[in-house]
């Protein structure tokens, strides 16, 4: 069976893993998931007991979560380097960092901005100290970015890789909460516009928006979750 990624709207993460599919070029099913809605139901549990995408249904039909291993997943089918480096290359090593860098502290720079919008109960002055924490640590993490990049026309090794996938999934949270201007860190700026404008990224942008794009030819259709979970979700 080909795998299936399972991927998060609005705005999720895992939009970068799609795009990584595509560049993979190899066939895949995707599965669109509501993280306001649907993802809340109990039974999402039997594939993610934490409860986020993306989650992975392998070729071997088990579920697989977290995005670097499924990043690392990925990476072991890519016998081509389409979208990886020969392992134990500094290219990989370097991809690895940036893909280190941007799930961790880069992605954890906006969480006091997502606990700030998603409040149970209005709290001004809670909001107000979230808000302030998380828009100076995501422009702290944006200067430590920008000092990593280089001078190629992507993240490593002059070719799109998973690390800019991952960049493409995350970075957009700059203007989504409106933290600063991207143009104050000019190197990232160019980045992301060649990133976004990619063909790749474009499609899983438009897919991610409930459009019905037309990719590469390895995409080969979208499963309801209410079937994923059926089918490969663990227990009853
Ligand atoms: N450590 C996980 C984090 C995944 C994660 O936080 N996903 C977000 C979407 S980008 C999510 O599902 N959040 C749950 C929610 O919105 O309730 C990973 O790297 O895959």
């Amino acid at each position: 069976m080909e795998p299936i990624l399972v991927y998060g709207y609005p705005s999720g993460t895992s939009m970068g893993l799609v795009a990584a599919l595509e560049w993979l070029g190899q066939p895949y099913k995707l599965c669109r998931v509501d993280m306001l809605g649907e993802m809340r139901e109990p039974s999402y549990t039997r594939i993610n007991p934490r409860v986020e995408t993306p989650v992975l249904i392998t070729d071997q039909g088990r579920p697989l979560t977290e995005t670097m291993a499924i990043a690392a997943h990925l990476e072991a089918r890519d016998a081509q380097r389409r979208i990886s480096f020969e392992p134990l290359s500094p290219e990989a090593d370097r991809m690895h960092q940036f893909m280190g860098f941007l799930n961790t502290g880069f992605t954890g720079a906006f969480w006091p901005l997502w606990a700030a919008l998603e409040l149970p109960e209005p709290d001004p002055e809670f909001e107000a100290a979230l808000r302030r924490f998380g828009r100076k640590a995501v422009a702290e993490r944006h200067d430590k970015l920008e000092a990593m990049i280089g001078d190629g026309n992507w993240l490593v090794g002059g070719k799109h890789t998973l690390a800019d996938g991952l960049l493409a999934g995350v970075a957009r949270w700059l203007e989504f909460h409106e933290v600063a201007e991207l143009s104050r860190w000019p190197k990232l700026q160019a980045l992301r516009q060649r990133v976004e404008a990619d063909p790749a990224v474009v499609f899983a942008t438009a897919l991610e928006n409930g459009q019905t794009p037309t990719g590469s030819g390895a995409f080969k259709g979208h499963l309801p979750l209410a079937e994923v979970i059926e089918r490969f979700g663990v227990g009853a």
